[in-house]
């Protein structure tokens, strides 16, 4: 039996003998196999609120809405390595399995069974993709890395409704000796040039799960849409997007190091990716125009996967001078933790003619971003403060 058909019979919770001459098809947790020619995102992508490179969605910056602190799940950016499932969540059922539980056949939890059985807690924080500001490997430093070529809008800020993975692992009899706790996805199995590398998923270091590791239902009040991985996903605070996995049909809790593909061959630079580091982004469209003569408050934010950030300063001439920009406080104290910070600078008397604007964060830990940011293969990690083209005229 494949793992594929155990962890669908798993989550059914019916005997073996209770598939035999069923359709494994019809009874699983996903209610509609994604048909050839479906799309691969099923909410709305409007034009001005998205690039849509197909398989992933990435928010327009100059669409970002400067007085409100959470980005609505309508407009968060959208990375799927296959199509997103749709999952019914009255069937749904997490499995916990794995020789770090005193028993390593686990349990089986339903959506229900989470909500009432655990304290539901509230976490803001960021939500970003590894790869995001990658094309400008290319387009900014002349080294150009495989993958989507996001420009900086893939990430978002969220409120998430869920409850802490720490407390289900201890109820479900997690080991003192647990090292690895690895999530994977419903939706279909991932193939790569040829090879199929079975469903998206990612271990962990049992100190994040024990630290604020989430299982999340609900996204600013409502249930997670579709893409965004209803009914349940992972969020790990402040960690690379791929952490977070979607449509969450299976946790494996682990005494020895568990790997897959998403930790070894990507989402590693040296050893696996963890925290996202630092960057900022103006809210506004690539090449903006900005009318001369006039004062011009121009409005950003700063994010760290490490720390609250701490400082930003702006550069409206190319880099030559800089003054720190004002930052606004978090609404509320919710939003400390992981979330990003907003920022606003008043452009005064702007002359006509072409002008780079750059924006440079440090957050709390004094990590702070470069002028270069480092190269790798596969394009991760862009930190490096970005030269965003404007026209006064
Ligand atoms: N099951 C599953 N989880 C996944 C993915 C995926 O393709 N399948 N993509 C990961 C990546 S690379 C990112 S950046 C985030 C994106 O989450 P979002 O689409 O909700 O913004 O989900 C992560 N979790
Ligand atoms: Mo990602």
């Amino acid at each position: 039996m494949t793992p594929n058909r155990m962890r669908r019979r798993a989550v059914l919770g019916l005997p073996a003998a209770g598939l035999a001459g069923a359709t494994l098809g019809q009874l699983g947790p996903l209610a509609s196999r994604a048909t050839a020619g479906a799309p691969a995102i099923l909410k709305p992508l409007p034009a001005e609120a998205f690039i849509d490179y197909g398989t992933n969605a990435e928010t327009r910056w100059e669409s970002v809405d400067p007085h409100r602190y959470l980005t609505p799940q309508s407009r968060l950016f959208v990375r799927n390595h296959t199509r997103t499932p749709q999952v019914d969540a009255a069937s749904y059922r997490l499995r916990v399995h794995g020789d770090g539980l005193d028993d390593a056949a686990g349990v089986t939890l339903s959506l229900a069974d989470l909500q009432r059985r655990f304290r539901t807690v509230e976490v803001t924080s960021v939500h970003e993709c590894t790869g995001n500001g990658r094309s400008f490997f290319d387009t900014q430093q002349g080294t150009k890395a495989a993958g989507t070529a996001w420009t900086l809008g893939a990430v978002g800020t969220v409120t998430w409704q869920g409850v802490r993975l720490r407390d289900v692992l201890r109820w479900a009899g997690l080991r003192p000796d647990a090292v690895s706790v690895q999530g994977v996805g419903l939706d279909d199995e991932y193939v790569d040039k040829g090879q199929n590398l079975g469903h998206v998923r990612r271990p962990f270091p049992i100190a994040k799960a024990l630290d604020d590791a989430l299982l999340a239902w609900g996204a600013n009040g409502e249930p997670l849409l579709p893409d965004h991985g209803f009914p349940l996903r992972l969020v790990l605070p402040g960690w690379v997007g791929i952490a977070s996995i979607k449509w969450l049909g299976e946790l494996e809790v682990s005494t020895t190091e568990l790997t897959s593909p998403w930790n070894t061959r990507w989402y590693n630079i040296g050893g696996p990716l963890g925290a996202n580091p630092v960057r900022s982004a103006w809210e506004l469209p690539w090449d903006a125009t900005i009318p001369a003569g006039r004062t011009a408050v121009l409005t950003g934010r700063s994010w760290s996967g490490a720390a609250p950030i701490a400082r930003v300063e702006v550069s409206t001439d190319g880099g030559t001078t800089w003054t720190a920009a004002r930052l606004r406080p978090a609404p509320g104290p919710r939003a400390e933790g992981h979330g990003w910070t907003r920022w606003a600078h008043t452009w005064h008397a702007p002359e006509v003619g072409r002008h780079e604007l750059l924006a440079r964060a440090t957050d709390l830990h004094g990590r702070t971003q470069p002028d270069v940011a480092a190269y790798n293969p596969n394009g991760y990690f862009f930190d490096a403060v970005v030269r965003h083209p404007v026209l006064v005229s």
